[in-house]
């Protein structure tokens, strides 16, 4: 009955071999979170449209500035500024325009997944105290900051963050807040916020998987 033995032991080898590939499967699946943690938006740091000149408007209704929406009354615009405008590093948006009124501002959806928590951050710079801004941050028209404002103080940005449990996919808004010069936002990130397994718990699943598997081969 050699034959019966050989077959059921090739039968229980294909068997534990489903076993490590279906734990292989499920192992890349819980990993896939530690590359999904780079940011959802698009554009966030402002740094994909060039500008040639010192800066760029873009009217409402335009999507001419990468990843975002212009949003508000008919007429108002946002503008695009270069790096060393008020001592910015980089480019970074103004939400308030030339108009320089409140609810001018840029929105965008992204691809959340319902019941998950985000954190969105962003900075903030309204000019410090020579400049009247202020700046409202919203996710699906919810507020979550009102007249946020800058660093005044120091006349520098000030970093914001925010949690969110998402219902499905999530429009992110930013409007100015009041009529001012200076309603200023930039580095705007959304990143899934729950802790993801560690990899030394990973390693320990896929070796006692292997260890199975090679104390079954020798029996
Ligand atoms: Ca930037």
């Amino acid at each position: 009955m050699k034959w019966v033995q050989e077959v059921t032991a090739r039968a229980s080898i294909l068997l534990i071999m489903k076993f490590v590939a279906r734990i292989a499967f499920a192992a890349s699946a819980l990993v896939l979170p530690f590359a999904a943690q780079a940011s959802l938006v698009i554009n966030g740091t402002f740094e994909a449209n060039a500008l040639s000149g010192g800066s760029t408007n873009y009217a409402v209704g335009s999507t001419g500035l990468t990843g975002w929406n212009v949003v508000g009354p008919s007429g108002r615009n946002v503008t695009l500024t270069g790096n060393g405008y008020l001592g910015q590093q980089t480019q970074h948006l103004d939400l308030s325009g030339t108009s320089d009124k409140a609810g001018s501002g840029i929105e965008q959806t992204l691809a959340t997944q319902i019941g998950k928590k985000y954190t969105v951050s962003f900075d903030v710079y309204t000019g410090g105290t020579q400049y009247n801004g202020g700046v409202d941050f919203m996710v699906n028209g919810t507020s979550f900051g009102s007249n946020l404002q800058g660093n005044e103080a120091g006349n520098t940005t000030k970093r914001y963050s925010f949690e969110f449990t998402a219902t499905g996919a999530s429009t992110i808004k930013f409007l100015t807040y009041t009529n001012g010069l200076v309603s200023h936002i930039d580095n705007v990130s959304v990143v899934a916020s729950n802790p993801v397994p560690e990899p030394a718990s990973l390693a320990v699943l896929g070796l006692g998987a292997l260890g199975f598997f090679r104390r079954r081969k020798s029996a």
